[in-house]
């Protein structure tokens, strides 16, 4: 079994302050929490960006901002931009951390039902986005919120429309209107996707841990952080996404998983060293 690779979701788009006061908005902010989680054993950092007030944006000057504020303080560590942004903003806007080539960025594989909105990734816009991912040989990391949404990217990618193998899939169970978050459906998803390809599992609240304890022992990879859950446990506040990394890192210990640094997080990942 491979090295376990954590990814820490520091920031998201809808979480605010006012549910997790340690939620991070401002450009020190997103530093201090991505160190948190990196200092706790997280190799990935999925990031997306606010203004100072919380708003959420996906703009280009502010994406570059953090990204180089990251980099400053953890060199080494692997960023993955979001291209999801926040429901509502156009295809254009989600678009923009791609024109600063970073080695990932979220793809997300259809359009769902999320909580009371509706999240929007239609077939055309799903080929923009590959096309612009092919071009600027950024690796996409697929995420999946519907079973359907496996099918859908398989066939674009068959087709040479996105980025194909090998593949990096992020199966994100529990969002309020899609795939529950369970280990049988955790299970037929890693069935189906092309050998070679790496996955890594998202809980949703409180099936955040559960459903890492299955990835962590079927062989994938786990995702944690404020975007997903703001509880360390049931009724309690984590005060930083390292909290959250450090309980997956201990899990995963206690299960006698190993977990990778950056270096071989890039090798699992076959990013470029
Ligand atoms: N904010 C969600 C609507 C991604 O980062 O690619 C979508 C999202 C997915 O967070
Ligand atoms: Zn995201």
């Amino acid at each position: 079994m491979d090295k376990l690779i954590l990814t820490a979701a520091i920031c998201g788009a809808e979480v605010t302050k006012e549910q997790n006061p340690a939620v991070p908005y401002t450009i020190d902010e997103i530093v201090r929490e991505a160190k948190s989680a990196y200092d706790a054993g997280a190799a990935v950092i999925h990031v997306h960006v606010r203004e100072d007030d919380g708003t959420p944006t996906q703009s280009k000057a502010r994406f570059k901002e953090a990204l180089d504020a990251i980099y400053k303080v953890i060199p080494d560590v692997i960023i993955i931009p979001s291209t999801g942004g926040a429901v509502g903003m156009t295809a254009e806007e989600r678009l923009q951390p791609t024109e600063l080539m970073p080695e990932m960025a979220t793809l997300d594989c259809g359009t769902c039902n999320f909580g009371d909105d509706v999240f929007e990734n239609t077939i055309p816009m799903m080929r923009a986005f590959g096309k612009r991912m092919i071009e600027n040989k950024i690796k996409p990391e697929y995420e999946c919120f519907e079973m359907g949404h496996l099918d859908t990217i398989l066939r674009l990618a068959q087709r040479g429309e996105v980025p194909g193998d090998p593949m990096q899939f992020n199966f994100v169970l529990g969002v309020f209107g899609c795939t529950p978050a369970t280990a049988d459906n955790l299970a037929w998803l890693v069935k189906n996707i092309p050998a070679g390809s790496t996955w890594t599992a998202t809980g949703i609240g409180r099936h955040e841990f559960p459903l890492a304890a299955a990835a962590i022992g079927m062989g994938g990879h786990v995702r944690v952080g404020f975007e997903d859950n703001l509880y360390l446990s049931k009724g309690v506040l984590a005060k930083s996404n390292g909290e959250l990394v450090a309980k997956a890192a201990r899990i995963a210990h206690e299960l006698g998983r190993e977990i990778a640094n950056p270096a071989e997080a890039r090798q699992i990942l076959s990013l470029a060293p």
